[in-house]
């Protein structure tokens, strides 16, 4: 389903007196508005090509009607998404979920919508009808050198899916761990994931990086052998330059500070870029910015001034990507959401004072610092937003816009109520 550009046109019409009242207001208060407007247009958030579906629990899934059932009609939702916010120009896709079958013409349907192919995902966490060994008791980490073996083959291939569609990372997160002590040693799962890794990353092309993701717990519940973001950053810094650490927001144990692992990541020149979503216990995929705002702001100051302080460009220095799983909400207007989140705390981190901040921490002025911050956080971006994508050729308001033209009633209709797209 694509959207008729007069649709926004006339949306947009209808809303612009309100908004440049709104804007107008915001704009006064803010030193260079211009540059957070040329910034947030720049910003963009891959969408990942598992979360167009309604995802499900261990106990059930809940088809929503209209998912995707192929590749193209998930690439067609991230289409509808990025004509309507202007801020999701890529894919990110899941191997061996979403297999491109001919790479020029998926390439040529995907740069139709004025999208492209972000970081690629292997997949050794489930078992595949086709493969010889299974990965029960893990996959690079396995004790089994036919498993490993099978494993780096896999990531390998992911590769070559990944050069074919010109995306330029492999993500790599892995399910290995052990469920009970003594069932695995430690270090030597440690030794054989460097091991594995070694190998994958030989095959890396010359312009491309490998992502590391880390996280705590499930589906193992006694160790995972990439648990936290120290185990994640020692493999990168054994494999080399071209291995970085991959942040995904709901992979920490509860009250972890989160904004601290970030800014040191980036220190180091070993942040590749983040899983967004927000959570209240564990991983729980929920919408970002839906449990605790504040956080992603915090996050996101570390990271405007770490990435200043570094000379590096917002949009392009770090993997922006989504990782969440939609089992209430539509997908397409979840993901709406996120993307706004995201690109609120961004905003908001963009108006912090930050020689006024260095002046505060140098003085110790603990009440002025905390001043600063929240002076930011606490102002209403949205307006500014907006104007970014009314400027792009976005809607004012995107979700609004997709209600309004019962886009989901017509993805029903041609794709049925009982489509089940491939994912979690
Ligand atoms: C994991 C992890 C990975 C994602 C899978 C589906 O928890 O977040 O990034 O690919 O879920
Ligand atoms: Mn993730
Ligand atoms: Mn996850």
């Amino acid at each position: 389903m694509e959207l008729g550009k007069h649709l926004i046109e006339e949306h947009n019409q209808s809303l612009l007196n309100t908004h440049k009242r709104k804007f107008d207001f915001v704009a006064e208060g803010v030193s260079d508005v211009e540059g957070v407007i040329k910034k947030l247009i720049d910003f963009q958030i891959a969408i990942p090509s598992w979360a167009l579906g309604t995802g499900g629990t261990r106990f059930g899934r809940f088809s929503g009607g209209g998912e995707p059932r192929s590749l193209e009609e998930k690439i067609a939702d991230v289409g509808l998404i990025h004509a309507l916010n202007k801020s999701s120009n890529s894919i990110s896709l899941h191997i061996p979920w979403d297999i491109p079958e001919n790479a020029t013409e998926i390439k040529a349907y995907a740069s139709h919508f004025g999208l492209h192919f972000d970081a690629v995902n292997s997949n050794t966490f489930q078992d595949q009808p086709s493969q010889a060994h299974s990965y029960k008791y893990g996959s690079l980490h396995h004790v089994d050198k036919a498993v490993r073996q099978q494993a780096i083959e896999h990531n390998i291939e992911v590769i070559k899916y990944g050069a074919e569609l010109d995306s330029k990372a492999l993500s790599v997160w892995l399910s290995d761990g052990s469920n009970f002590p003594g069932q695995l040693n430690m270090r030597g799962a440690f030794e054989r994931t460097l091991d594995s890794l070694q190998h994958i990353y030989e095959a890396l092309p010359n312009d491309w990086k490998v992502w590391v993701e880390y996280k705590p717990y499930e589906p193992n519940f006694y160790s995972t052998t990439i648990g936290d973001w120290g185990q994640s950053y020692l493999l990168s810094s054994k494999l080399g330059e071209k291995a970085q650490t991959l942040v995904d927001l709901g992979h920490h144990l509860g009250s972890t500070n989160i904004e601290q692992i970030v800014s040191l990541l980036l220190m180091e020149g070993k942040l590749a870029g983040f899983h967004f979503n927000d959570s209240k216990y564990g991983d729980d995929d929920l919408t970002v910015g839906s449990i605790n705002p504040y956080q992603l702001f915090l996050i996101f100051n570390e990271l405007v001034e770490g990435m200043d302080a570094r000379g590096m460009n917002h949009a392009t220095a770090i993997g922006w990507m989504i990782d969440a799983s939609h089992n209430v909400k539509d997908p397409i207007e979840d993901l709406l959401q996120s993307v706004e989140a995201i690109k609120i705390a961004y905003a908001q981190a963009l108006l912090v004072d930050q020689p006024a901040l260095v002046q505060a921490q140098q003085d110790n002025d603990v009440v002025q610092a905390q001043e600063i911050l929240q002076q930011a956080y606490r102002t209403d971006v949205r307006p500014i937003l907006a104007e970014a994508r009314l400027r792009a050729g976005g809607a004012i308001q995107p979700l609004a816009l997709f209600r309004g033209t019962a886009a989901r009633n017509q993805l029903i209709q041609e794709r049925g109520l009982k489509a089940v797209s491939t994912g979690l």
